[in-house]
């Protein structure tokens, strides 16, 4: 089961500018399931511990900072090879390089804030989807 999962955050840019319906509503079209889903503003410590594995990155800082710059939404996404076929939707890390079409393409400002979060493996998606859910949150 694991292996159709993926984890997902609309991050605080998206939600700023108005886009989290819209791109809720690509990822239902776009075949996932959502699994779990909450709306919260984390704190330093939770975002320096989410991201943990680039604390020794040169972005790590304005990472943390931006994440807790204001609410985010989390959800936990159900589907055939959810982990690559998300990745996919959303499009690359860097907005400018994104293919058309994709939510990064479609709303994300810069490689910084860059809209949404996807795991990047199903190891990941695990450690991060119980990082914000517990067993009786997902569905
Ligand atoms: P991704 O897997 O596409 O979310 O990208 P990474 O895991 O490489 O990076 C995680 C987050 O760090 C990105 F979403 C945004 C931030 N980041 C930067 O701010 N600058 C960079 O050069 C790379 C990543």
């Amino acid at each position: 089961m694991a292996t159709n999962r993926t984890f997902t955050m609309i991050k605080p840019d998206a939600v700023e500018n108005g886009h989290a319906g819209a791109i809720l509503d690509q990822i239902i079209k776009g075949g996932f399931k959502v699994i779990a889903l909450k709306y919260l503003h984390i704190t330093e410590a939770q975002a320096k511990a989410f991201y943990a594995v680039h604390a020794e990155r040169p972005f790590y800082g304005e990472l943390v900072e931006f994440m807790t710059s204001g609410p985010i939404y989390a959800a936990i996404l159900e589907k055939d090879n959810a982990v690559a076929d998300f990745r996919t939707l959303i499009g690359a890390t860097n907005p400018a390089e994104a293919a058309e079409g994709t939510i990064r393409k479609n709303f994300a400002e810069n490689i910084g804030r860059n809209a949404v979060h996807g795991s990047d493996s199903d190891e990941n998606a695990q450690i991060e989807g119980s990082f914000y859910f517990s067993a009786i949150e997902q569905f």
